[in-house]
């Protein structure tokens, strides 16, 4: 079985709540060969500013798919390729293991099965809003995480399993105690890449290297440079 993400490297995150810098269009964002643009946030999310993102991007050929953080967000465009949806392991309530996914589906019923996987996260900078949110307990050894990518592998058949610094440059022995512990499961791994070295030494551990607030804070050129990295690790 072939999913989307086994030819991907990089993966641009756009925060629909957050702004580009002056000049920097969305088109600008999908031209830097990113291999697919995830949209989505902890806070701010709305179905109009989910949308208005959604649409900007939809004009230029790269996949896109929607990350909802909760049910309320969730958005259907014809544009979107699917959706990816966080499933937090380390969370501290069950809302946002499976809580938020049960509503969603007691909502709509059936989903969209051929376009909408699951990521299952594994939340690593406490001071990020998706901990604080999800009470996720962050306070975690390389042996701890390597363990809950295992769980999320073997245990849930999750396809892909995410580490997730959000804000902050992780550590790299984590990271690579995190890839050495799957072998199905994609690695993806987002958090404070800022630029080619940073990008390239996630990119050595992580199967896919997620890329968000450099994209709102820095823009087009140093989007393009960790995309670089991430072909070339
Ligand atoms: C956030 O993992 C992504 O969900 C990327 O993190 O914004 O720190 O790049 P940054």
């Amino acid at each position: 079985m072939t999913a989307p993400w086994d030819d991907w490297n990089h993966v641009l995150k756009l925060d629909p709540d957050k702004e580009l810098p002056d000049g920097v269009t969305y088109g600008d964002l999908c031209a830097t060969g990113t291999d697919a643009i995830e949209i989505g946030g902890t806070t701010g999310m709305t179905e109009e500013n989910m949308s208005a993102v959604i649409r900007a991007c939809a004009e230029h050929d790269v996949p896109l798919y929607q990350e909802p953080s909760n049910p309320s967000v969730v958005v259907e465009e014809e544009a979107l390729d699917g959706y990816l949806v966080p499933t937090v392991f380390n969370a501290g309530s069950p809302f946002w293991i499976t809580g938020a996914h049960k509503e969603w589906i007691r909502l709509e019923g059936d989903l969209e099965w051929d376009r909408t996987w699951t990521e299952a996260y594994i939340v690593m900078n406490p001071a990020a809003d998706v901990a604080e949110l999800t009470e996720a307990d962050c306070d975690l050894s390389a042996d701890d995480v390597a363990a809950y990518a295992t769980v999320a592998e073997r245990m849930f058949g999750q396809e892909i399993v995410y580490l997730e610094y959000s804000g902050t440059y992780g550590d790299e022995e984590v990271v690579a105690a995190a890839g050495d512990a799957v072998s199905d499961s994609a690695l993806f791994y987002g958090g404070g890449i800022h630029d080619y070295d940073s990008a390239h030494r996630m990119a050595a551990h992580a199967d896919v290297i997620v890329v968000g607030n450099l994209a709102h804070d820095r823009g087009v050129e140093a989007v393009r440079e960790t995309v670089e990295a991430a072909n070339e690790a």
